[in-house]
């Protein structure tokens, strides 16, 4: 009874000590010896910086520009090379042409690349935030956003499958 006890214990203490690990900025070591190294990229808390390698969420009252991006069951994306200043706040309308959902995620080729790989060990994780858009068949969506890195970003579809066929596009920020 009492050793069951000390056991929980020591178990409590040691997932104490691995959260706030977590918490406070452990969390590249963490992700090293974990499974996913993925989502780890952004080691920031989200709610305060929002900055991220490709830029960052836009202010919808400062876009200079407005890109629509469409979207195909062929897993294509129309135009699959953009250009951007590095600055410029863009709206990105997604278009959705097909029938089955399809989604836009902003990132750098290797956070895709990881991201695509969790999708496919998680089907049905669900996802929200700034840099992606998931749009219904038939529907459009739109993720505003600031380029404020120069350089080469992609965008992709990673709903499973989707990804692989080849559903990735550029963005060329100079
Ligand atoms: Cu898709």
């Amino acid at each position: 009874m009492h050793d069951l006890l000390r056991r929980r214990r020591a178990f409590a203490a040691t997932l104490t000590l691995l959260l706030t690990g977590v918490g406070i900025g452990a969390p590249a070591r963490a992700h090293e010896s974990g499974g996913h190294a993925g989502h780890a990229a952004p080691s920031r808390d989200a709610s305060k910086v929002a900055d991220t390698a490709f830029g960052r969420p836009g202010d919808p009252r400062k876009v200079t520009r407005s890109i629509t991006v469409s979207m195909s069951d062929a897993m294509r994306f129309s135009p699959s090379t953009l250009t951007v200043a590095r600055g410029e706040t863009v709206r990105l309308n997604v278009v959705n042409q097909g029938k089955v959902l399809h989604e836009l995620v902003l990132g750098t080729a290797e956070d895709l690349r990881q991201h695509a790989e969790m999708m496919r060990r998680h089907p049905g994780m669900q996802h929200d935030e700034p840099q992606m858009v998931h749009v219904q068949p038939g529907r459009r969506g739109e993720i505003v956003w600031q380029f404020t890195q120069a350089g080469e970003f992609s965008f992709a579809c990673l709903i499973p499958g989707h990804f692989e066929a080849g559903m990735v596009g550029r963005v060329v920020v100079r």
